[in-house]
C-alpha cells in the first residue's frame, strides 16, 4: 500500500509559501512589470536556501499577491491543490496584510481568504478547510495587537472557520516576549494557539515565555530536544503537556535548520510516543506536497504502513476544529481503512 494514498490532514500551510508554480505564472502574468523569476520564489529538488534567504523569498512573493483578487486566486488554487493531493481537513494561515499601491486592508485580505474557501466548498471539493490568523513577528507589538483584534472578530462571525492564532515570521527578528500580551488576549478569547518556537539555536528564554501560554500546537519545535542542558526543563514540559508538534522535514532541510533526513527531529520525538503532525510549511517555496512529506518520513524512519496510518489518523486529535468535526474525520477515516490497508 503506497502511504500516497492515506487520506491525510494538513495542519501547517502558510499561504504565501503554498503558492504552486502553476498559480505563480498566472500571477506574474498579470504584473510583467515586476520581473520575478521562478528561482527567486521557489527552491528547486537539490537546492538549499539559509533560513534569511527563505524570508526575502517572502518579501518577493508579497508583491506579487498585492490586491484581494490575487489572495481570492491563491487561496481558491492552494485549496484545490492540497486537495487533489488527497488532503481531506486543511489548516490554512495567513498574515493580513495591508498595502497602501493597491488599497487592500488587513480586513479585506481576510475577507478574501475566507471567500476562496467558501467558494471552494461551494464548487465541492472534497476538503474542509479552517483558517488560523497569522501575527508575523517581525512586523512589531502594535500589528500584533490589531491582527489580534481582527481574528477576534472573525472568530465570532464565521461559525467555525476562523480557529486559531499562529505566532509566525522570520524568527531572528523581535522576541516572544512582546507578543505575550496579545497572544493571551487571543487565547482568552477562544482562539487556539499555534506558536512557532525554537525554530533556530539558543532560543530557550524565549521558548520558556511562549509554553508559558500552554499553546495548543507548536510549529518546528527544531531546537527544543538540542537545548543546553540547563534548558531540557524545555522538553520536559513539552512532554508533560503533549503539546503536538507540526513537522516540516522539506521545509527544514531546505532552509538549512536541519542537516539531514536521518537527523530530523521528528527522529526524537516520534519514538517517544509524543504527538507529531506531519505538515509541508511552504510547499510552494520549498517545492513538496503533503503525500511527499509522509513518503520522506516513512522512508527516512523506516515507518510501516500500519505506523504511517496511525500517524494520519491521530493527527484529527490535534486539528482546532470542534470535537464534532473531529467525530467526522475520525468516521471517515474508519470507512477509508479497511480498503487501503489490504
Ligand atoms: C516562520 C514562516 C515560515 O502569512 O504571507 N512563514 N514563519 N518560519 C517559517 N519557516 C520557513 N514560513 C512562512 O505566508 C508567508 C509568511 O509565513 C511566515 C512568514 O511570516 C512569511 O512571511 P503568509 O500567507
Amino acid at each position: 500500500m503506497d502511504p500516497l494514498l492515506f487520506p491525510i490532514q494538513e495542519l501547517h500551510a502558510h499561504l504565501n509559501g503554498s503558492i504552486s508554480a502553476a498559480t505563480m505564472k498566472k500571477l506574474m502574468a498579470q504584473k510583467p512589470d515586476l520581473r520575478i523569476q521562478n528561482e527567486m520564489i521557489t527552491i528547486d529538488k537539490g537546492k538549499k536556501r539559509n533560513l534569511e534567504e527563505c524570508f526575502q523569498m517572502f518579501r518577493i512573493i508579497h508583491q506579487i499577491t498585492s490586491r484581494p483578487e490575487d489572495i481570492l486566486m491563491v487561496t481558491k488554487d492552494v485549496i484545490r491543490e492540497f486537495a487533489t493531493d488527497g488532503v481531506k481537513y486543511l489548516e490554512l494561515r495567513s498574515t493580513p496584510r495591508e498595502e497602501e499601491s493597491t488599497g487592500m486592508t488587513k480586513r479585506m485580505y481576510v475577507e478574501a481568504v475566507l471567500e476562496g474557501i467558501k467558494q471552494c466548498k461551494e464548487e465541492g471539493w472534497d476538503i474542509d478547510v479552517r483558517f488560523l490568523v497569522s501575527v508575523d513577528r517581525s512586523r512589531g507589538t502594535a500589528a500584533a495587537k490589531e491582527t489580534v483584534k481582527l481574528a477576534e472578530d472573525f472568530l465570532l462571525s464565521t461559525d467555525g472557520v476562523v480557529v486559531g492564532l499562529d505566532l509566525s515570521g522570520n524568527p531572528q527578528a523581535g522576541h516572544g516576549r512582546d507578543f505575550l500580551e496579545p497572544l493571551l488576549e487571543a487565547k482568552k478569547a477562544g482562539l487556539k494557539l499555534a506558536l512557532h518556537l525554537s525554530e533556530i539555536p539558543k532560543r530557550e528564554d524565549e521558548t520558556r515565555l511562549l509554553l508559558g501560554l500552554s499553546p495548543d500546537r507548536i510549529g518546528h519545535g527544531t531546537f527544543l530536544h538540542a537545548s543546553e542542558s540547563a534548558a531540557r526543563d524545555l522538553v520536559e514540559l513539552v512532554r508533560q503537556n503533549r503539546t503536538p508538534l507540526e513537522l516540516c522535514l522539506t521545509s527544514n532541510l531546505k532552509g538549512e535548520t536541519v542537516p539531514s533526513r536521518a537527523q530530523h527531529h521528528f527522529g526524537f520525538w516520534y519514538p517517544l510516543g509524543h504527538p507529531v503532525v506531519l505538515c509541508t510549511d511552504d510547499k510552494g517555496v520549498f517545492a513538496t506536497e503533503l503525500s511527499q512529506e509522509y513518503q520522506l518520513v516513512a522512508e527516512t524512519f523506516r515507518l510501516s504502513d500500519e505506523q504511517v496510518w496511525a500517524l494520519c489518523l491521530d493527527a484529527i486529535n490535534h486539528i482546532f476544529a470542534s470535537s464534532h468535526t473531529k467525530t467526522k474525520l475520525r468516521e471517515q477515516w474508519r470507512m477509508l481503512k479497511p480498503t487501503l490497508l489490504e
